[in-house]
């Protein structure tokens, strides 16, 4: 396909190089010069597989709690900030993560986006967070969403620190340059349902008569742990485990069975103990928080041991396998959802395949 190459004479290279000058004026540049990065044969991802201890971070996020109030920092959080994206507040290439802090009696007031929030809880009681005017008091390993635009607001009623996870897909919204955002130190939104109620509604595999979606995302706001951990206990008792996975719940959405926000997907899977997981890669890249014990995963050349509360990245199609020293329940959450919707999310179960 290609014509025999010669190699241009230092002359010619000279001339080609003026006439990229010459253009770039114009704003125009040569594409044959720039193809072989901008269609890679697979994905170059510039985020890179990062682990970070949760009892560091923990230390400088109470730290952050001495320094600032709530109300001064709007929302008290830590970013992750993935090494290969540096200054650009992204733990992937689509997606934005942080830890989290409210202090006793402290409350973040209320505000809206565009993007897409989910947290998992990790530390702390009697906190919650209100969407859209309803309340859910959050427990260890819950999962709670709040869809974009949806008015948010979280308070620590204990009389402990209180610590969550936090995932946005803020980079994705500012891709298409789509931000918009509401609110202010004032801002209150009255509560107008009782708290839990679309858990009634919507958490027991049963649905109101007549329910339909009215948004792309999951009605239900808080996916309880305890739940979910049962589940992934008697799933493990009875088989099959998934070579790669384990045994693996997707979190979904009750009226559509599809993804709980139209653009994250966010999954829990338990690792007996001792078990090793086959080479497996897929082209969302992956964050994941250990909600219960301790193990080691390889994700392409790094090697992470974890343990509770711990946050690492696989990124986009990085071979990665998670070994579990004690028994072990990995959350992971990621942008598969925009992915499946465009049609170009890909995995492979042997990695080691290129
Ligand atoms: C946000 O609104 C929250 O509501 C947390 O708790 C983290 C990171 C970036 C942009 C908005 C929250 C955020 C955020």
């Amino acid at each position: 396909m290609t014509a025999p190459s010669r190699t241009p004479s230092a002359e010619a290279l000279n001339a080609r190089k003026a006439f990229y000058d010459q253009i770039g004026q114009q704003h125009l540049a040569p594409l044959w010069e720039r193809v072989s990065g901008l269609v890679t044969r697979s994905p170059q991802p510039a985020a890179r597989p990062v682990h970070w201890k949760y009892s560091a971070v923990r230390k400088h996020l109470l730290e952050a709690g001495s320094l600032l109030s709530a109300e001064e920092a709007e929302r008290r959080v830590l970013i992750f900030e993935n090494p290969g994206l540096p200054g650009q507040s992204r733990i992937t290439g689509s997606l934005f993560s942080g830890l989290q802090l409210l202090m006793p009696g402290e409350k973040a007031h209320a505000h809206r986006h565009t993007a897409s929030a989910l947290r998992l809880f990790l530390e702390g009681s009697s906190a919650y967070t209100a969407v859209n005017g309803e309340r859910t008091m959050m427990a260890r390993g819950d999962f709670v969403i709040t869809p974009g635009w949806t008015w948010h607001d979280h308070g620590n009623d204990g009389g402990d620190p209180v610590i969550w996870l936090d995932g946005l897909d803020v980079p994705i919204v500012n891709l298409f340059d789509t931000s918009f955002a509401e609110g202010n130190e004032t801002s209150q939104v009255p509560l107008s349902r009782p708290a839990h109620d679309c858990e009634a509604r919507y958490a027991g595999a049963l649905l109101p008569d007549g329910a339909t979606p009215d948004s792309l995302s999951s009605p239900l706001l808080n996916y309880r742990y305890a739940r979910a951990r049962e589940s992934l206990a008697e799933m493990q008792r009875n088989g099959p485990i998934d070579p790669c996975h384990g045994v693996k719940l997707r979190y979904a959405n009750p009226l559509t069975g599809g993804s709980v926000m139209p653009t994250m997907s966010a999954a829990l899977q338990l690792l007996a103990p001792g078990f090793q997981t086959a080479p497996y890669r897929s082209t969302d890249s992956t964050v994941f928080v250990v909600v219960e014990g301790k193990g080691r995963s390889q994700v392409a050349d790094a090697s992470f041991e974890w343990a509770e509360n711990d946050v690492f990245v696989a990124p986009s199609w990085a071979p990665q396998r998670h070994r579990a020293e004690s028994e072990a329940v990995l959350f992971s959450f990621s942008d598969r959802a925009s992915q499946e919707k465009l049609g170009i999310w890909r995995e492979r179960r042997d990695a080691t395949a290129s």
